[in-house]
């Protein structure tokens, strides 16, 4: 108890929240059930079947549509804290706008959230998660500026429907990748799109945090989900250390800094002006905020979500030339990841518990040590074998370096959520990555769920707040 000698800093604090994660399409199937509308994955899944690694889709996926008190229960008999869980947008809105409610897919959130409750499991809900309606697609997606309302409307219609005692809000899941790598959200995005991507996903963010806290006095807490990797520096010069906090700028700090500082990074500004005045614009392509939108965005993240699964190495470089306008050239380093980095299934994710423990210290001083919540970390590997010891492996080294940077270094960490509680349909790679801690089988239609090694490794440290490796005494 307080005031004892902690004897094992494997020890996570009593009240440290545990949970896993999934998103709507990855997981539900149901995908014409009951009166959804089409999202931008139908689509694409449908149209463009080389699109995705396997030709497959989230027509049916774990069918966690039909299957949700399975998932749950499991839940449940692991011992989750929370369940990190996406509501289908054009599921509860089929055309994407309010004047158009499905009520069938309301009631399905409401049912999973009443039987998470009365399992005394906390649902965190993301409100967006890659899965826009097909319809706010066709009238431009997120790089209309309209996007803020439309969005807002959709945060506003769960706040009123879903709110009452939800205690944890995402708006959107990673911004950043849906503006840049743009495939997963499927806009159409180049370098003069991105910044005005980002703009309104940050604008759309902070109006749906003031109407919760301003409009409907809610008394949980809303926060938006960034994502990247640790950026190490390839040596000590300082070179390298400039252009590894540059690129931590540019990525994490591109909505980071507004949320907390109120404005976007000094070093992001101006090399894009910079950049854009030799392109031959005459403003640059990033906007940038007026007072009005600093103040209104600033302090509008209750927590820092983040997710991150690995590290990359960054080398200075010399400035990109001057042609197509790029965010990564306006960043302009070089970044890559050694071969010899421990591999999984995917060839970005390179196993690096140890770019955790230096992420983690970079929020906390850059931020001021902000209450952290992990909301995705995990690995892939390709047959999704039940005897997954490199799943294990990684849960233990990642969580061993958090709670080194909680115990040594002093960051203010609440919580953490393996990514994902079942394989799933993972985006271009479909069924051919798997990050579950628990496996679905595919070709049965009654798509039966079988337990991985790595999920009785993680219900005893979700059980017992510990690392079972490094303090088997205290269980
Ligand atoms: C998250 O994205 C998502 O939130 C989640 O839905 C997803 O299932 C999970 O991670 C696992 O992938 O192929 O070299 O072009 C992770 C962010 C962005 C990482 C795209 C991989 C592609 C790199 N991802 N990125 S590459």
């Amino acid at each position: 108890f307080a005031g004892d000698i902690v004897i094992n800093n494997k020890k996570f604090p009593e009240n440290f929240l545990f949970g896993c994660a999934t998103s709507s399409y990855q997981i539900e199937g149901g995908w014409d059930a009951d009166g959804k509308g089409p999202n931008v994955w139908d689509n694409v899944t449908h149209e463009k079947t080389s699109f995705i690694i396997d030709g497959s889709n989230g027509d049916i996926s774990c069918d966690s549509y039909h299957k949700y008190k399975e998932d749950i229960l499991l839940l449940k008999e692991m011992g989750a804290n929370f369940y990190r869980f996406s509501i289908s947008w054009p599921r509860v809105l089929p055309t994407g706008f309010i004047d158009n409610i499905n009520q069938p897919g309301v009631d399905y959130y409401k049912n999973l959230i009443k039987e998470l409750k009365s399992n005394q499991i906390e649902p965190v809900i993301t409100i967006y998660h890659n899965d826009l309606p097909q319809s706010i697609q066709d009238l431009g997606g997120i790089k209309n500026p309209e996007f803020i309302n439309w969005f807002t409307a959709y945060a506003r219609f769960c706040f009123e429907t879903f709110g009452d005692d939800i205690r944890y809000w995402l708006t959107i899941n990673e911004p950043y990748v849906a503006c840049t790598v743009g495939f997963i959200s499927l806009v159409y995005v180049d370098g003069i799109d991105d910044y005005i991507c980002m703009k309104n996903m940050l604008m759309a963010h902070a109006n749906a945090w003031h109407i919760y806290h301003d409009d409907l006095k809610g008394t949980g807490k809303v926060g938006i989900v960034l994502n990247s990797n640790w950026f190490e520096p390839e040596t000590d010069s300082a070179e390298d250390l400039e252009a590894s906090e540059r690129t931590m700028q540019f990525i994490w700090g591109w909505l980071g800094h507004p949320l907390y500082h109120g404005d976007y990074p000094e070093i992001m500004k101006i090399r894009v002006a910079n950049r854009s005045k030799l392109e031959g614009f005459n403003e640059s392509r990033i906007q940038e905020l007026t007072n009005a939108e600093i103040e209104y965005v600033k302090g509008t993240n209750d927590f820092f979500a983040f997710n991150s699964y690995t590290s990359s190495i960054v080398r200075s470089g010399p400035d990109a030339p001057i042609g197509t306008p790029s965010h990564n050239d306006d960043l302009g380093v070089y970044i890559y990841q050694p071969d010899e980095w421990r591999n999984s299934s995917l060839s970005w994710l390179k196993v690096t518990p140890w770019g955790m423990r230096k992420l983690l210290n970079w929020i906390k001083n850059e931020y001021s040590n902000p209450p952290m919540l992990i909301s995705e970390n995990g690995v892939a590997d390709g047959p999704g074998q039940l005897n997954d010891t490199i799943r294990y492996n990684y849960i233990r080294d990642y969580l061993s370096n958090i709670r080194d940077a909680m115990e040594y270094d002093g960051a203010n960490v609440i919580g953490y959520s393996y990514w994902a509680l079942l394989d799933t349909f993972e985006w271009t790679a479909g069924y051919t990555a798997k990050f579950g801690l628990i496996s679905v089988n595919f070709d049965d239609p009654a798509r039966p769920r079988t337990r991985k090694m790595s999920s009785y490794y993680y219900e005893k440290i979700m059980k017992t707040k510990c690392l079972v490796d490094e303090c088997e005494d205290e269980i």
